[in-house]
């Protein structure tokens, strides 16, 4: 692997604790960000090529035709960070447009997953100045020093509806953040919007069953890891669309009664007693550029499919 020139290590994994106490509470709820092992990354990939799962096409297509004017906003010399980064699909298609970039600053939760692919980008774009982040990025992480005055600005890319995994008070507080991290700047997010609940429905219950494999997954890592213990086929995906949350919601649900045991501890489920996994809002484009505006952002220009599937939003800070 290509080494990368500058790296950061701003958290170490909680997991066994926030575990711990996700299976205390009741209702029971962890984190989405446990997903996101090495296995849970690649399968997270897996699920962006499904046919049911709109999301991650739509909003490519959308990258692929306006690209050039959401480059123009973001100006030449800017420095670009990218919170959750992932594989780096997505920001190849503005990196290829824009104007001579500052640098890159990718933040994301897996450090292999992230190196692996910041080693890919820097062979295509060996000029590149790439900074990689490994941590939360939903906490103030330490930044590589922005450009100076006069030079580019500094712009922040969310793209894949990842702020639909936050429930509305928690989106609010980042995007205040990142209105600060980015002042005189701006971001480039991606939102999924409301649509028909069949729709919704299919995209987080594919035939394949990888979404399935990805949430039963966050058990599976925690037997790897922590040594949980659990029957084999104790519980099962639930995903289904909450219409007055316009969310969707995640669940691992047990198929009897029985007992988990972490780190020697044990936790009891109810047959139907469920550990929520994950939320996913969907908004309306009106309801989010409300929620930025009270953030501290002034909301630009937005982009949307023929469907009004997704939306890609220009945030002025
Ligand atoms: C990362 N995030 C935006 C995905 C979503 O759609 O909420 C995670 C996901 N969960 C199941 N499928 C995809």
């Amino acid at each position: 692997m290509t080494p990368v020139p500058f790296l950061k290590i701003v958290e170490k994994s909680g997991f066994a604790a926030d575990l711990h106490s996700a299976l205390a509470q009741q209702p029971r709820h962890i984190s989405p960000k446990y997903f996101y092992d090495d296995m849970g990354s690649a399968l997270f990939e897996q699920i962006c090529a499904l046919p049911e799962y709109y999301p991650t096409r739509t909003e490519l297509a959308l990258l692929r035709l306006h690209g050039a004017e959401m480059a123009e906003l973001i100006g030449p010399q800017a420095q670009l960070i990218e919170y959750g980064a992932g594989a780096l699909n997505k920001v190849r298609l503005l990196l290829a447009r824009m104007l001579r970039p500052h640098g890159f600053v990718p933040i994301d939760i897996s450090g292999p997953h992230l190196l692996q692919a910041c080693a890919a980008l820097q062979a295509e774009h060996p000029l590149l100045n790439i900074q990689p982040v490994v941590g939360d990025f939903t906490q103030a992480v330490d930044l590589p020093g922005a450009p100076s005055r006069g030079e580019g600005q500094r712009v922040g890319f969310f793209p894949g509806s990842s702020i639909g995994n936050f429930t509305p008070t928690q989106a609010l507080e980042f995007l205040a953040l990142t209105a600060e991290q980015l002042r005189g700047g701006g971001l480039l997010i991606g939102v999924d919007l409301i649509k028909d609940p069949d729709l919704l429905h299919a995209a987080y219950n594919d035939s394949q069953g990888l979404t399935a494999r990805f949430n039963l997954n966050l058990l599976e890592r925690a037997r790897r890891e922590l040594g949980c213990e659990f029957a084999a086929d104790g519980f099962r995906h639930s995903a289904f669309y909450n219409a007055p949350l316009q969310r969707i919601e995640m669940h691992l649900m047990s198929m009897r009664s029985h007992v988990l045991s972490l780190q020697g501890i044990d936790y009891s489920f109810e047959t139907g007693e469920t550990l929520h996994t994950e939320n996913s809002y969907k908004y309306s484009i009106a309801g989010f550029r409300a929620l930025a505006e009270r953030a501290g952002y002034r909301a630009g220009p937005v982009w949307t499919d023929a469907q009004n599937w997704f939306s890609l939003h220009w945030l002025q800070a």
